[in-house]
């Protein structure tokens, strides 16, 4: 009923004294009761929040709060709801006795010690705006709701109309005094919006002497080499918007000591993800050096529409830095191997890389040695991770390659022959590998490795045909047993 009731009583006594959206009105003692017993009523029933949290905002949250751009907001659809953190204003040690209403967040950090000063001016001069500010400086959003200490003005007064920190105190409980802030300090003021209505409203900060932010382009402070991200690491002297940054590097160019381009493959936000919206520096990735060079950056209008921006868009029109950068190191282990396992041999493998810490790996499990090489001793798959401090941020860098055995990869090679008449010509078969010769009747010849030479108890075995019996682990660790036959000719 009070809901119904309330605004058509509220507008008639706005137009009963003359009221315009920017005019404090003047109430009798009587009328700010009759407001405030209103208001109370409202609240104990709950009848100003919205039961619906259609069109939620991110800024209704203070971790996503407006950043202060400009000194006058002019908002012509109120928010409606509290947001996806309903719960961010603890009505027990607020003056804001409904917690979180229909309400949005801004924050600042004051670049120079002074005056906030802001009044809050409903669209509707019926609406019953409130408000309060937290200095957030060295706290988190949560501890607003458990730390009555960050409180430092807030007003909840029933009276409609303008409210604000504005000075305007005198017969009017609707304003505070202008709030003393200083420099560095970092605030969040809740605007809430106790009437529900979707009118809308200005907020104006103009009154103020604090600097709220700032209107000068980011300037980039120093670079460095880095690894990762392969190219030069860019420092800024204030947070960078993330999405000035085009992913592609279009925003950047890049030359050598010479004068000539070095190709620009991309840009990170090193900070920058879902959840961050500012980064403090930008990795700006290029091609591959082959030897020390010093490379220079600058920035240009990206295929994004815009160069790079502040938490307030304002937009780089030069830059010019400088970072030496070594030569791109890359781990390649090479091809996979694809090995007989007749006449097996390994080749070491190789990092590639020098002066690093490395980790060696077979089918996932870590190898005891720790050098630049590594000499395989059976199948699978080998991986090294190379991590190297050569950077601010030392580069990891890793491969991976197989190593296979298969008679696929041999049976070309195979010798099916020998003649061991001492000619010093194909005398040995098979030396080299572990391999058991049988006859036709399975009696065994030779078992060794160091090749039969066509003699058994110190006698010349007899020309024919016999059996090479090799047994070998595949790549999938199975016992291989491969009988084939081999002719003896002398
Ligand atoms: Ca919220
Ligand atoms: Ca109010
Ligand atoms: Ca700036
Ligand atoms: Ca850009």
């Amino acid at each position: 009923m009070l809901k119904n009731t309330l605004y058509p009583w509220m507008t008639g006594l706005a137009l009963m004294l003359g009221l315009s959206g920017t005019l404090s009105a003047q109430y009798t003692p009587a009328q700010v009761q009759a407001l405030e017993q209103a208001k109370r009523a409202k609240l104990q029933a709950g009848q100003n929040t919205p039961k619906s949290d259609k069109n939620i905002q991110p800024e209704q949250d203070c971790p996503d709060a407006i950043t202060i751009c400009q000194d006058v907001y002019v908002q012509t659809f109120s928010y409606s709801g509290t947001g996806y953190i309903p719960n961010e204003i603890n009505p027990a040690i607020s003056c804001l006795d409904g917690g979180e209403q229909n309400d949005v967040w801004y924050i600042f950090t004051a670049l120079n010690s002074g005056i906030l000063n802001f009044t809050i001016t409903p669209l509707n001069p019926a609406d019953d705006y409130d408000w309060a500010v937290f200095d957030l400086t060295g706290h988190s959003c949560p501890e607003i709701y458990v730390d009555p200490s960050l409180q430092v003005a807030c007003n909840f007064s029933a009276i409609p109309g303008p409210t604000g920190a504005n000075n305007d105190t005198t017969g009017h409980a609707q304003n505070e005094l202008a709030i003393p802030v200083t420099a560095g300090h970092t605030f969040v003021i809740n605007v809430s919006n106790f009437s529900a209505t979707q009118s809308g409203y200005t907020l104006d900060f103009s009154a103020g002497t604090v600097e709220l932010y700032d209107t000068i382009p980011p300037v980039a402070d120093s670079a460095a080499y880095v690894c990762n991200n392969y190219g030069v690491r860019i420092y800024f002297n204030e947070l960078i918007s993330c999405g000035t940054i085009a992913a592609d590097g279009s925003d950047f160019f890049a030359t050598n000591s010479a004068g000539s381009p070095v190709a620009v493959i991309g840009a990170v936000g090193v900070e920058c993800s879902p959840s961050h919206k500012y980064t403090n520096y930008i990795d700006v990735m290029i091609a591959g050096q082959t030897q020390n060079e010093t490379i220079t950056v600058g920035v240009k209008e990206g295929s994004d529409g815009n160069s790079i921006g502040d938490k307030c868009l304002n937009m780089m029109t030069s830059m010019s830095i400088s970072a030496l950068v070594g030569p791109q190191p890359v781990v390649n282990l090479g091809e996979d191997l694809k090995l007989c396992p007749v006449d097996l041999y390994y080749p070491v493998l190789d990092a590639g890389v020098s002066d690093a810490v490395y980790s060696w790996y077979h089918n996932g499990v870590s190898l005891p040695d720790s050098t630049q090489s590594y000499q395989p001793s059976s199948p699978g798959q080998y991986s090294v991770i190379v991590f190297r401090d050569i950077t601010s941020d030392p580069c990891v860098l890793s491969d991976t390659l197989n190593v296979d055995i298969a008679m696929d990869y041999c049976i070309d090679n195979m010798p099916n022959a020998f003649s061991p008449n001492g000619d010093g010509y194909n005398d040995i078969l098979l030396n080299g590998v572990d391999v058991a010769i049988v006859n036709r009747w399975g009696q065994t010849m030779f078992v060794g490795n160091t090749g039969w030479d066509g003699t058994v108890n110190g006698e010349n075995a007899s020309n024919g045909t016999y059996y090479a019996i090799v047994k070998f682990y595949n790549s999938g660790g199975e016992l291989i047993t491969l009988k084939y036959p081999v002719t003896l000719v002398r």
